[in-house]
């Protein structure tokens, strides 16, 4: 028995499935999970000395790279102040500065722990400014293990059969009314059937747990029409994409405004945290000023918020996003000329510095296509990267992630051992 192979059977004897968040298990690919002993730019380093070029990037934080020395140095001058204050500290107001720069549609913004805190909070403000109970979502999209929003759900419950997790009242769900992404006609539908009962449409603009979706020519614009004519609140969840596609997130790149946000992962640098922000009337409905209650005793965290604030002003200086669409397309054209040579039907969604592999015939649109691509061939692929030291995120549906520090020899020699894993196949 390795070392990760004895640190499993322990984890099992005291965490549920050995793992303290469902996908690391390997359920779906199958295998047990290594353990990371230390991570250094774009590769980890397991407990058993192998050395793993990594395209989890800790499901999308380490856009610098593992164990930046910049957010490193930022954190150690804060853990000289303390750790944790329980009053509003500077760094919590020099991040609000920062986010309120980089994301155009955020006048005012509140920072909590996590991407399912902040998803959770915004449905609640957007109820409690609306009035109103109901809200739409996308099957697959996942916005963390928020009860109204494990409805069809993408990421861990998908990829462990559980995209209606158990455990949420029938009358929490019957309030989220759940349409296929990128169907126009089913979101116009759902306003008719509910005429001034919807408080908010909740989506991840690009959906990337399901793999990696795209929109439609005109669905997102679509659906800010419909928020703007309805009185809905039109939330983006960014956890996944925001600072990551470009510095104002999707809602930069196609020029939508959204009513309000979720963040989280890279404003953390690596650290816990999560933020929610958008139009300042909605978010002046927040305790203190207003009724909709939320709060956190490490919301603000000055560990956290030094972190963040380093990675975020290192996005600033370094703008990374053309480099990151250079290694992008480096990957996306040896996967599908590999493919090709193959004769295997593969399509890799890409944009940035996030990708996606799906087995199958024609683009992948929606929550249907994507479970009905191949995922034993993904699974196959999986194996052989992690043999020949490449790590993909351990389910079919959950997107790769490139980092500043893959740059140069890492992308290119892990393009190399995808394809060869593709002609293996
Ligand atoms: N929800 C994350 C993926 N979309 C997984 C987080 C984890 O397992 O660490």
């Amino acid at each position: 028995m390795n070392t990760s192979e004895s640190l499993f059977e322990r984890a099992k004897e005291l965490i549920p499935g050995g793992v303290n968040s469902p996908v690391r298990a390997f359920r779906s690919v199958g295998g047990a999970p290594f353990f990371t002993e230390r991570a250094e730019g774009a590769h980890l380093y397991t407990a058993d000395g192998v050395d793993l070029i990594d395209f989890v990037c800790t499901w999308g934080p380490a856009i610098h790279g593992h164990n930046d020395p910049d957010i490193r140095a930022a954190v150690g001058e804060a853990l000289n102040k303390g750790t944790s204050f329980g009053t509003p500290n500077p760094y919590e107001v020099e991040m609000a500065e920062l986010i309120v720069d980089f994301v155009p549609s955020i006048e005012k913004v509140r920072m909590c722990n996590s991407g399912t805190e902040a998803t959770m909070s915004a449905i609640r403000l957007a109820r409690g400014y609306t009035g109103r109970d109901k809200i739409i979502k996308f099957a697959g999209c996942f916005h963390g293990h928020v009860d109204s929003l494990l409805v069809k759900a993408g990421s861990g419950a998908l990829t462990l059969g559980n995209p209606d997790s158990a455990g949420i009242p029938a009358s929490f769900a019957a309030e989220t009314i759940v349409v296929d992404y990128n169907n126009t006609d089913e979101v116009r539908a759902a306003f008719e059937n509910h005429p001034n009962q919807i408080a908010a449409i909740i989506v991840e603009p690009y959906p990337a747990n399901c793999g990696l979706i795209l929109p439609d020519d005109g669905f997102l614009e679509h659906l800010r029409e419909l928020c703007t004519a309805n009185g809905t609140v039109l939330i983006f969840d960014e956890v996944m994409t925001g600072f990551r596609l470009a510095k104002g997130g999707v809602q930069e790149r196609v020029g939508i405004t959204p009513d309000l946000t979720a963040l989280g992962k890279i404003i953390g640098g690596g650290l816990p945290v999560g933020a929610f922000g958008g139009k300042a009337e909605i978010m002046d409905c927040l305790a203190p000023l207003g009724p909709v209650y939320q709060a956190g005793t490490l919301s603000g965290n000055p560990l956290a918020m030094a972190a963040g604030i380093a990675a975020l002003k290192k996005l600033k200086s370094e703008d990374p996003y053309p480099q990151f669409e250079e290694m992008g397309s480096t990957i996306r054209t040896a996967l599908l000329d590999a493919a090709k040579a193959k004769g295997l039907p593969l399509q890799v969604p890409q944009v940035g510095s996030m990708f996606a592999l799906f087995f199958a015939e024609e683009p992948v649109r929606n929550y249907g296509d994507a479970t009905a691509s191949a995922t034993e061939t993904f699974n196959t692929l999986f194996h052989y990267a992690l043999k020949h030291g490449v790590y993909l995120p351990p389910s079919a549906y959950e997107t790769c992630f490139i980092c500043t520090a893959h740059n140069g020899s890492d992308i290119e020699r892990a393009a190399e051992i995808l394809a060869a894993g593709i002609q293996a196949i």
